[in-house]
């Protein structure tokens, strides 16, 4: 039991570590951390179950600072309960160029850091893929090996944005009762009181969602208590009001907008600590306060031990471990090879997307962690295969997740269920709606970590739908992103490889467009190598060749085509294949050289805009795409309308070489 004096002691040392943080920055936000440290101090010293000497132990409790501009909050709950991560030193650079303690809190920065968090409402979706990714797996293996909770504080910001609408929708009608939200309900954003912008009765909208909701004063912690021990209980996921004074302890600005994001001032500090009683230096913690946290830090080692001990005795050990530690089964490169042997036996042409699913299939047959899924697409993505029944909420045995219509909360979710570990999350998208799963796909890309986002309908390919679901600019705007592999692969061969490269992709996320349309095998011979990986290859070599073509996915075919014919005209053509730019970007300059090649006349198709092919043909290359929206038609129809045909490429090539 912890008194009423060293509670308020220990939150106090947030408190005063964040505001002279924030104040030796000169930037930051002291007001959550000041109001949401007796929320933090009695999740941290009393339940969360976590072991700073020990912080990727799998069954930990997830705890999610959603309100990610309140990261001092996080850096001093991770320096007080003693992760070696987070040193005094890191506490006092906050905000310095090369800290640990970014702005924001960045997932890969220092242990303890569950997910990236900063862009409001993303924390809050991360924080229900983790929950379903514990669900499963506790289904899966056990509750000896997984059962914890997943905790997060989300603030005014996160509530309003839309994507939590998506999150608490999907974690409410999942059941996934698991996860514990506590709402820092202080009123105050930053342009002033919520009341200027919103009046949700956030209890009624949870609640309409299927949650657990409890109001409790957020200063009191045995109201906190009894509240995080009645969520433990409940059969719905919870959200834990909390009434908090934003700033809490700052005599004159707390409770209004001036602490949200600006140093208090010497001054109001120098009050504040008069106020809390607080005697202690800057970045100064009391020995008896700092031992009382670094003994929180230590609750949970025996549960620990003895988690250890279940896993040694566990059936499932072996797969267990590799599971959390990203490796995939031995068995998938050859699984992968027999099915491209097949497949150059067979020589089929279906859409990319159909190819994907019978990839899919063999990859789910060998891998036990992916997870499918799709925002109500199911049937057009293909994303479902044989061995992926649908996960219910009274049933997580299966491996399929309907997202419902909410893309970005799927992309969100994913990105959970990627850091909880344990599973590799694949979903399913029209590539037009990349849009409404952008903000989640960056931070992926930004966390390094492997999420796979089957994107299809990938062009004007997809014909009568019409402009606004032809995507344009979707592919340039996907390579834009660091860090992130875009495919596009042209036949049922390369969907093999490139699905190959992204589960192999450990530390990136990878997006794969794929067609509705029918395309023809251009891999008609077996090659065990994984052509795919280094980015482009060439696909019809010609030595000397006057013209060199570069084209991607279902603009293969033309390429071919359009070679053929220019071949025939006596005019040595080249057909690059690229697949992946970014990997093709990564390769010695000799091998991008190569390829590159030196012909007069370079080209490339592509059914969306130019931007990002100069690096390859050069700025006076010729480019055969769109340069408009598109247009509803048949989709043969809107090729000729639009340009993009193996005449025009031939046109374009006479036109450079005359
Ligand atoms: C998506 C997104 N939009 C805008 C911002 C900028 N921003 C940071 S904090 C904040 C206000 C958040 O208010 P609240 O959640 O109530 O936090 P508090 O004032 O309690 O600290 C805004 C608009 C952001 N971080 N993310």
């Amino acid at each position: 039991m912890i008194s009423r004096e060293k509670h308020d002691r220990m939150a106090n040392a947030i408190r005063f570590l964040s505001m002279d943080a924030v104040e030796k920055a000169n930037s930051g936000h002291p007001g959550l951390p000041m109001g949401a440290a007796d929320i933090a101090t009695v999740l941290f010293t009393r339940y969360l179950s976590f072991d700073p000497k020990n912080p990727a132990w799998p069954n930990r409790d997830r705890f999610v600072l959603s309100a990610g501009h309140g990261s001092m909050l996080l850096y001093s709950l991770l320096y007080l309960t003693g992760y070696e991560d987070i040193t005094i030193d890191e506490i006092k650079n906050f905000r310095q160029l090369g800290s640990k303690t970014a702005g924001h809190p960045e997932y890969g920065h220092a242990a303890g850091i569950e997910t990236t968090t900063g862009p409001l409402g993303q924390g809050i979706a991360n924080a229900v893929g983790m929950a379903l990714a514990e669900r499963k797996l506790r289904d899966e293996f056990g509750s000896d090996l997984i059962e914890h909770y997943t905790y997060a504080i989300a603030g005014d910001g996160c509530l309003m944005e839309g994507i939590s609408q998506e999150a608490i929708a999907l974690a409410g009608h999942l059941k996934l009762n698991k996860l514990i939200v506590f709402w820092d309900d202080n009123n105050i954003s930053i342009d002033g009181p919520i009341s200027i912008a919103d009046s949700t009765d956030q209890h009624a909208r949870f609640r309409a969602s299927k949650w657990h909701t409890i109001a409790v004063d957020g200063h009191d912690p045995e109201a906190i208590a009894a509240a995080i021990e009645e969520a433990q209980k409940s059969d719905k996921p919870t959200m834990i009001a909390c009434k908090t004074v934003i700033g809490f302890g700052a005599p004159n600005k707390a409770g209004t907008h001036k602490v949200h994001g600006s140093p208090l001032g010497a001054e109001e500090i120098a009050a504040t600590r008069k106020a809390l009683g607080w005697e202690a230096e800057a970045f100064t913690v009391p020995s008896d306060v700092l031992d009382a946290w670094r003994l929180a830090g230590q609750r949970s080692v025996e549960t620990r031990k003895a988690w250890e001990t279940n896993l040694l005795a566990a059936e499932r050990k072996a797969e267990f471990v590799r599971r959390f530690s990203g490796e995939l089964e031995a068995g998938l490169a050859p699984a992968i090879s027999a099915y491209k042997q097949k497949l150059a036996e067979t020589k089929p042409s279906p859409a990319t997307r159909k190819a994907s699913e019978d990839a899919l299939e063999v990859i789910n047959g060998v891998l036990n962690e992916t997870i499918g899924g799709s925002a109500d697409l199911t049937g057009s993505n293909n994303t479902k295969t044989s061995q992926t029944h649908s996960i219910t909420p009274d049933n997580f045995s299966g491996r399929y997740v309907h997202y419902g219509v909410r893309e970005h909360g799927m992309a969100a979710a994913m990105n959970g269920m990627a850091l909880h570990g344990g599973v590799i999350p694949y979903s399913g998208g029209f590539l037009i709606f990349s849009d409404y799963c952008r903000p989640s796909i960056r931070l992926a890309a930004l966390m390094g970590i492997r999420v796979i986002h089957v994107l299809t309908h990938d062009s004007i390919g997809l014909g009568e739908d019409g402009p606004t679901h032809q995507p344009v600019e979707h592919l340039a705007a996907l390579r834009a992103i660091p860090n992130l592999l875009v495919f596009r692969p042209a036949d049922a061969t390369e969907t093999a490889e490139c699905w190959q490269l992204a589960l192999e992709s450990k530390k990136r996320p990878s997006a794969i467009a794929l067609t509705r349309q029918n395309l023809m095998a251009v891999r008609t011979e077996y090659k065990e190598e994984n052509l795919c990986a280094r980015g482009a290859y060439d696909l019809i070599p010609a030595s000397d060749a006057k013209v060199t073509i570069f084209a991607t996915g279902s603009e293969i075919e033309i390429a071919v085509k359009a070679s053929q014919a220019l071949t025939a005209k006596g005019i040595s053509t080249r057909v690059v294949s690229v697949p992946c730019i970014e990997l093709f970007a990564e390769q010695s300059d000799d091998y991008q050289q190569a390829i590159i090649g030196n012909s007069p006349v370079k080209i490339a198709i592509e059914a969306g805009v130019r931007q990002g092919w100069d690096h390859i043909i050069g700025s006076d290359g010729a480019f055969v795409g769109m340069s408009s929206f598109g247009a509803s038609g048949p989709y043969k129809d809107l090729y000729k309308h639009f340009g993009i045909t193996p005449e025009a490429v031939v046109a374009a090539a006479e036109a450079k070489l005359s």
